[in-house]
């Protein structure tokens, strides 16, 4: 069957189909990525207005993809992100004041301010972290999977990964290895259409890049990134298949970043086939703004409850930001401290 062009921001559906969903998870898909939202928007501009050190890899505008994705997920689970992978950490329930602290090098942060926006790491939310090495975490993801096999338990491991990471041989490899052992791993592939500035029609002889599951027999779905509720169906049925001991399964979800490859920049000047005008095509099929209309056509009144709990994200996207400065850095006799030699 010819599949929907996903990769052409006007081809989408608005709103989304929600029927059949649950009023109260759709309004917590709503809070958890306007919340992953706002904090990217206000991470953007502290960037640029000089109180942020290091890069900060903002993913604005997928945040559908792990909001969709970690409802199906326990603290038992292994969740491995990427150098984009705020929304993934967030969207596990994980503190917003950490994930700050973190990027502006506090000691109060996840890595203790040794890291920044790209090291990454909350064991309690079952998040083993995120490194700006190219599909680095992909095989520690494999691992994991495998050792929760071999424990007997019933925890499973999720890779996010980016369309250019899939472009390392290491995923081909560990794809493979996932399947021969049955590993209990989900791989989902955020196909963004760039890889630093570059878009995919100039890698790839296909823009879909779920093609590579089919070297190792591993079952893919495509779907549109940008639909939280597709995003969160299709998920949760791989989990269930995957929790049941039926081995890997990967999701490649068409999706778009509406900052450049990294920190508050558009990247229409350096960036190979990206345009303002295709920025403003990808935010018309925005992930939030379509569920709204999803939410406004079920239930007229409920734009109060929506503006009521934008007011109350500002207020808690605004404090964990003012308590992350006033946090101390990390004092100079800590450097070394869990640097491995
Ligand atoms: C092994 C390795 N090679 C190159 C880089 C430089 N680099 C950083 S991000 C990136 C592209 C990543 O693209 P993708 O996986 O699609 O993720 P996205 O940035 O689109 O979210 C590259 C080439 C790197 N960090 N690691
Ligand atoms: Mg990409």
């Amino acid at each position: 069957m010819e599949k929907p062009d996903l990769t052409n921001p006007k081809n989408f559906h608005s709103p989304i189909n929600v029927s059949g969903m649950d009023l109260d998870l759709l309004i917590k898909f709503y809070e958890s990525m306007s919340m992953i939202r706002k904090a990217e928007d206000l991470l953007a501009v502290k960037r640029r207005d000089g109180f942020i050190g290091g890069p900060v890899h903002l993913g604005a505008g997928q945040e559908a993809i792990p909001v969709g994705v970690s409802p199906s997920l326990n603290s038992s689970d292994f969740v491995f992100g990427a150098h984009r992978s705020h929304g993934h950490l967030l969207a596990l329930g994980s503190s917003l004041h950490k994930l700050f602290a973190e990027v502006l090098g506090k000691e109060t942060g996840h890595s203790k301010g040794m890291g920044g926006s790209m090291h990454l790491w909350d064991e309690p939310s079952g998040f083993y972290g995120s490194v700006p090495i190219m599909a680095g975490t992909v095989p520690l993801a494999v691992g994991a999977a495998i050792s929760a096999k071999l424990r007997k338990s019933s925890s499973i491991a999720v890779a996010y990964l980016g369309d250019g990471a899939v472009e390392e041989g290491i995923v081909i490899e560990s794809m493979n290895l996932a399947k021969i052992q049955k590993a209990p791993i989900l791989f989902i592939v955020e196909n963004n259409l760039f890889a630093s500035h570059m878009h995919i029609s100039l890698r790839q002889p296909s823009s879909y890049i779920s093609r590579f599951a089919d070297a190792s027999l591993v079952p893919s779905h495509i779907l549109d990134g940008n639909d939280v509720v597709e995003v969160f169906k299709t998920a949760r049925n791989s989990i269930n298949d995957i929790r049941s001991g039926q081995g890997p399964q990967l999701i490649e979800c068409l999706t778009y970043r509406f900052y450049g490859h990294v920190d508050w920049r558009e990247d229409v000047d350096v960036g190979v086939n990206r345009s303002m005008e295709d920025i403003n095509d990808w935010r018309s099929r925005d992930p939030i703004k379509r569920l709204t209309e999803s939410l406004l056509e079920i239930n007229e009144t409920i734009e109060d409850k929506l503006n009521d709990l934008n007011d109350e994200l500002n207020l808690n996207v605004q404090s964990a930001w003012e308590l992350a400065l006033e946090d101390p850095f990390p004092a100079k006799d800590k450097l070394l401290e869990g640097v491995y030699a």
